[in-house]
């Protein structure tokens, strides 16, 4: 229900506009029903033979009805389209803007081809809002107004009747599409993105399904939610038919019973019998008002399923129940945007924390000293914790490996630098501040990093550099891709620099990305680096290359290095040992193996297998 506030608020940013499209719609039906009414008295009146004259007035009337209907109408569409393609572009940009400073690790857990096929058709479906849920009722509510007055002039219970049809076709009639039609439309949005899913799963995973012989179940599964997403549709369709007929009977009921009401009238010599025409064909095309009323709660669900999808992404559950600030400072970004998001829109006196972020720090390049103080850390509240009680400090300039098994926490550490997350309990931090007081792109400014699963872009070799430098030269392009044992491949290829690598670099082997991933983030010389399995997937040749190069690269550099390989690690200032989210040994390579214990098994095992 949140984000019906949420939606109404982004629209009324464009309130002058909506007002002038709402006028117009009005506008138009009035005009419809001008010209029916017009036309049914002029028959009516030159039923009677009067001078020509006469009858002037009525046919400049249907003329005007007939040709300000269609420039009303076009003037209407254009305005309410005008105001719901804003909407959605300012819907796009702000979730854009909120989910950016969460990637990618809060989207991590969503699977990305779910994840965009999601929030575009949520984002789309948000343009049924203005159109088919707000709109309408406003409309039809201000006909009847206006149209019931009309009526008054005649007498009063023509009036009550046109009410009391509008009620049944308006209320009552979109209540019971609301009842036999409940979910579906959820339902809908809900197959959708599941068949979406499907569909890229099939494409993506291509290989594996033909290589377990999975291709005909998975086209079964396919179509079986194909199946549910058709006969869903095919519910609505004949809901939507089944409320047509009823607006139609409805309204045509409501011209009758005006009909005869106004014969007793006529009989009574209280009406004109000229007029009889006019008030009842008038009172059939005022439903025009009615008729789009009937899917409005049909629409209306899935608004709310597709902005409730898209508000769950933008604000993380920890973030909706009461929070600790000081301890669990979970994302302030969100805060941030959250609080520009109520002050546009509703209050300008929570102006403490402003739009371009002062206040923030920028980290100092001659203090960035990084300390972890009893760091406890879960994903989800109802996870068990990842991280448990970790405390470390790296002074500026030295290097520290991070080692253990896999799953014992090692990326989450670097999750919790890089921001993405914010630790639960204990203080993370850079120089003399906690992170959370840094400005955030300030702060990834300062840190290189070399993750395990490098996102490469479908593009140039060299544009896939420059991400890390824009203003690179070409010389130091080459300089950096010799470092990283990158260059002589890259001359290799016809199109040397400009060779395209196919979306996600599978142009490349396993080795080639990463080297390219290294030349990367040696590319963009921040003076605080992190090397997550940096060398993973080379050969022990060109990985201790590799290797060798980096350490040369940590020189004078804050160094965090997460590793499988226990070789070189001589040269570490600390090595930090993890089992179970918890930090079990620490100190120099050669203080843990004179130590005998765990970190020497493992180096020790390490060396038998190589
Ligand atoms: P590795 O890379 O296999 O050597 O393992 P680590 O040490 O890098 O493990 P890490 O920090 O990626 O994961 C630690 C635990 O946290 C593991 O049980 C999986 C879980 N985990 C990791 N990433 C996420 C996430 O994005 N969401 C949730 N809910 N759990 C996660
Ligand atoms: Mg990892």
């Amino acid at each position: 229900m949140k984000s019906i506030g949420w939606l109404t608020r982004l629209m009324l940013a464009y309130w002058p506009r909506i007002l002038l499209a709402l006028f117009l719609s009005v506008l138009t039906i009035t005009s419809h029903i001008g010209l029916m009414a017009a036309s049914a008295y002029l028959l009516a009146r030159a039923a009677l033979h009067p001078p020509i004259l006469d009858l002037m007035v009525t046919i400049v009337g249907v003329r005007f009805f007939g040709l300000s209907r269609a420039v009303f109408r076009y003037l209407e569409r254009y305005l309410s389209h005008d105001v719901t393609f804003r909407v959605l572009s300012q819907i796009r940009v702000k979730f854009y803007e909120q989910i950016e400073p969460l990637a990618p690790a809060r989207l991590g857990g969503l699977r990305s081809e779910d994840l965009l096929s999601r929030i575009v058709a949520d984002v789309e479906t948000q343009q049924n809002f203005y159109l088919r849920v707000f709109a309408p009722p406003i409309a039809a509510f201000f006909v009847l107004i206006g149209y019931g007055i009309f009526l008054a002039n005649y007498d009063i219970r023509l009036s009550y009747i046109l009410a009391a049809c509008f009620v049944i076709a308006g209320v009552i009639v979109p209540w019971l599409v609301k009842r036999l039609g409940q979910g579906i439309g959820a339902q809908i949005i809900f197959l959708k993105a599941h068949l979406n899913t499907q569909v890229a799963d099939g494409l993506l995973g291509m290989t594996e399904l033909l290589s377990y012989h999975q291709v005909g179940d998975h086209l079964i599964k396919f179509r079986e939610t194909n199946d549910e997403l058709i006969e869903c549709e095919r519910k609505i369709t004949k809901l939507a038919a089944f409320s047509a007929a009823l607006t139609g009977l409805i309204a045509n009921l409501g011209m009758w019973l005006i009909l005869v009401l106004g014969i007793l009238l006529v009989e009574k010599g209280r009406l004109n019998g000229v007029n009889l025409g006019m008030l009842a064909l008038g009172t059939l095309s005022s439903f025009e008002a009615v008729f789009p009323l009937a899917l409005v709660p049909h629409h209306l669900e899935q608004n709310l399923v597709s902005a409730d999808r898209l508000l769950d992404l933008m604000k993380p559950e920890e973030t909706k129940d009461g929070r600790d600030r000081k301890k669990h400072d979970y994302n302030r970004e969100n805060d941030k945007i959250r609080h520009e998001d109520s002050r546009e829109h509703e209050d300008s006196s929570k102006n403490e924390d402003s739009r371009e972020n002062p206040g923030k720090l920028i980290p100092r390049a001659d203090n960035l000293k990084l300390s972890f103080q009893e760091v406890s850390f879960r994903y989800e509240k109802t996870e068990p914790w990842v991280l448990k009680d970790v405390s470390f400090t790296i002074p500026q300039g030295s290097k520290v490996a991070i080692v253990g098994s896999s799953g014992v926490g090692k990326t989450s550490i670097i999750n919790l630098i890089l921001r993405f997350w914010d630790c639960e309990k204990g203080e993370i931090s850079l120089g003399d501040h906690s992170l959370p007081e840094y400005d955030i792109e300030e702060l990834r400014r300062i840190i290189g990093v070399v993750t395990q699963k490098t996102y490469l872009f479908n593009a140039t070799i060299k544009e896939n550099l420059l991400l890390a430098k824009p203003s690179a030269t070409n010389q130091e392009l080459m300089d950096t891709a010799r470092q990283a044992k990158l260059h002589e491949f890259i001359t290799s290829l016809p199109n040397g620099y400009d060779s395209y690598i196919g979306e996600g670099g599978f142009k490349l082997s396993g080795g080639q990305r990463q080297r390219l991933a290294i030349a990367r983030v040696l590319l963009k010389n921040a003076p605080i680096l992190i090397l997550d399995e940096a060398a993973a997937g080379l050969d022990s040749i060109t990985e201790s290359e590799v290797l060798n190069e980096v350490y040369r690269l940590m020189e004078g550099r804050t160094t965090i290095l997460i590793t499988h390989n226990f070789s070189g690690l001589e040269i570490m200032d600390e090595i930090l040992l993890l089992k179970e989210g918890r930090i079990i040994e620490r100190g120099t390579h050669a203080e843990l193996l004179q130590h005998e214990g765990a970190y020497w098994e493992l180096w020790k095992r390490d060396r038998f297998i190589n």
